[in-house]
């Protein structure tokens, strides 16, 4: 059986990680029985230094778009095989718009700004003890404000990252239109990428400033509830 080794539950979300969740919903919508295995320690497993992986056959797969290659190969293309060329790279495209944009805002807003920091620090800390949630937290967070600056999202100013957020988001509800998903009547890989970054924005208990801009697209908040009925009934509260 599939092992997918994500942080586990908090903001209200089966994982906190649009990566995770991505490839969480890719396996629920394909059918592929897995496991999930939560912990933050398995960051230092994990082949580059990230969450999720995936253990298989012995075989340990990291990053969200291999780990949707491999299962793809392996099961031919589950969720896509019913598209077109121009549609499946459609897909990818979209997919990493989302993967390298829209997510470093979705890190800035819980991280870099105080109001998303405050509730992040809450969920993910509070569970240490006494002296290391004086230290841990900050030490963290500095290590994430970095990445966020080496990305170069972390150099733009407040209101520019809110409006990059606000450009992907308002993009992504033109594209999904009043279809149930991107490409018709069936989720695709993209359908699974969006959902797990935009139901942190609609149904998350961490509410950051750019979730308003998900909020305003009823489309994106019933695709999102779509979603989360047929898959997540009883770990998403919609
Ligand atoms: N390209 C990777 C990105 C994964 C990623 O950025 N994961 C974040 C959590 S959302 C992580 O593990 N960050 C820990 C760190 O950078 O120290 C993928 O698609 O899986």
């Amino acid at each position: 059986m599939i092992k997918l080794y994500g942080f586990g539950p908090s903001f209200g979300m089966p994982d906190p990680s649009s990566f995770v969740l991505k490839v969480n919903c890719y396996m629920r919508m394909a059918n592929i029985e897995f496991e999930s295995v939560n912990g933050q320690e398995y960051l230092r497993k994990a082949p580059k230094g990230k969450l999720p992986y995936v253990e298989w056959d012995g075989q340990i797969i990291p990053d969200s778009q291999e780990i949707l290659n491999v299962l793809d190969e392996k099961y031919g293309r589950p969720l896509e095989k019913d598209l077109n060329a121009e549609q499946q790279a459609q897909s990818y495209l979209l997919t990493k718009s989302l993967d390298e944009n829209l997510y470093w805002c979705l890190v800035y807003s819980r991280w870099g700004r105080e109001d998303g920091w405050e509730v992040t620090k809450d969920a993910l800390f509070s569970s240490l003890p006494g002296p290391l949630k004086l230290i841990v937290p900050s030490l963290v967070r500095r290590g994430v404000v970095k990445k966020l600056e080496q990305h170069g999202m972390g150099m733009h100013s407040d209101e520019e990252i809110q409006a990059i957020a606000k450009q992907s988001i308002d993009a992504l509800a033109v594209l999904l239109g009043d279809k149930p998903y991107f490409f018709g009547d069936k989720p695709s890989n993209l359908d699974a990428t969006a959902f797990g970054i935009i139901v942190q924005l609609t149904h998350s208990d961490n509410d950051i400033v750019i979730s308003r801009f998900a909020k305003a697209h009823q489309n994106l908040v019933d695709f999102c509830v779509r979603i989360a009925n047929a898959y997540y009934p009883e770990e998403i509260n919609v």
